[in-house]
């Protein structure tokens, strides 16, 4: 009976030490604050780094509304080749553009230019009756369609572009997006 009273109490003793040395909310704040520091020192980090607003982030609003400066590219031709024309389009960072795409020719091409098009800020796709919003990496049009890509040349630099359906590249249906 004594033996028995002696480990009830030592246990007890033994608890009330860990909690005083270490209370499991205490735990909790820890861990809760050393996750606070940690996303603080990344948010730090990527300020350090990228100093600039990226690319998705929206310009004023006024930018939005600038009447936009119309350029004109067709895929294919209505004789069936495979180019683009033109095949060399160049921009100017912070200006709004209305890059009208049109395909006269007898099959789809594509409109492909993924670098380009993290490169900028991209308002909307017109096409049709549909008008898409926000970013866009690639186009597809068949015959006879046309589509208005609205956006803000943010990055400069060379971007490729390039028809994806099978054999168009290389039959070199490419071409080169600049902005200045
Ligand atoms: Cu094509």
């Amino acid at each position: 009976m004594q033996a028995m009273q002696i480990t009830q109490d030592s246990v007890r003793d033994s608890v009330r030490d860990s909690v005083r040395n270490q209370p499991p909310w205490m735990m909790g704040r820890k861990v809760a604050r050393s996750l606070v520091v940690g996303l603080g020192w990344l948010l730090g980090a990527w300020l350090a780094l990228f100093p600039i607003a990226p690319a998705w982030a929206a310009p004023p609003v006024a930018l939005s509304k600038q009447p936009p400066i119309e350029v004109s590219v067709e895929l294919g031709t209505a004789a069936g080749e495979l180019r683009f024309v033109p095949n060399h389009l160049e921009f100017e960072a912070g200006k709004r553009y209305t890059l009208h795409l049109s395909n006269n020719s007898p099959t789809k091409h594509y409109f492909t230019a993924k670098d380009f098009a993290d490169g900028i800020w991209s308002q909307k796709v017109d096409a049709g009756n549909v008008e898409v919003k926000g970013a866009i990496h690639e186009l597809e049009l068949r015959p006879n369609t046309v589509a208005d890509w609205v956006f803000v040349p943010v990055r400069s630099g060379r971007y490729a572009l390039r028809c994806t359906v099978p054999g168009h590249t290389e039959a070199g249906m490419t071409g080169e997006l600049v902005i200045h």
